[in-house]
């Protein structure tokens, strides 16, 4: 039953950690760049997504004031940009797809609200990430 029990376990971390990722600050870069995000961005992108997520792809924050979460490593919104329950808001994502290993789709919904609110978006852009450099890679 021992067995059993620590075998389970073993499954579902393995099964959880499948799917998180933590970037580092060069590999985000190179993601950026081969979505062909425009180079005078890059250093923000990758500021607001320390400052929001620690580069993890799986982050989920706690629920803020108006009940919404914020997902994966750009913590985008779920009142906004997409739904929990398939896909929908303005990115039509599923906000599951926001906390995968692929951020493909997590960084064209981000250019996308950037298109839409710019930088400000994100709170952190103001506080953090206004003169942030690009990491020497
Ligand atoms: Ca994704």
């Amino acid at each position: 039953m021992r067995a059993v029990s620590v075998c389970m376990i073993l499954v579902i971390v393995t099964a959880h950690t499948s799917l998180a990722r933590v970037f580092t600050p060069c590999q985000l870069l190179s993601e950026l760049r081969r979505q062909r995000v425009p180079e005078n961005e890059l250093a923000t992108w990758i500021c607001i997504a320390q400052r929001e997520s620690g580069l993890n792809t799986a982050a989920l924050s706690r629920a803020n004031s108006d009940g919404s979460r914020d997902n994966g490593i750009f913590q985008i919104n779920n009142r906004y940009w997409c739904r929990d329950n398939g896909r929908g808001g303005g990115c039509n994502l599923n906000c599951a797809a926001l906390r995968n290993n692929d951020i493909t789709d997590d960084i064209r919904c981000a250019q996308h609200i950037k298109r839409v609110q710019g930088f400000g978006a994100w709170t952190t852009y103001r506080a953090y990430c206004t003169n942030s450099v690009r990491p020497r890679c």
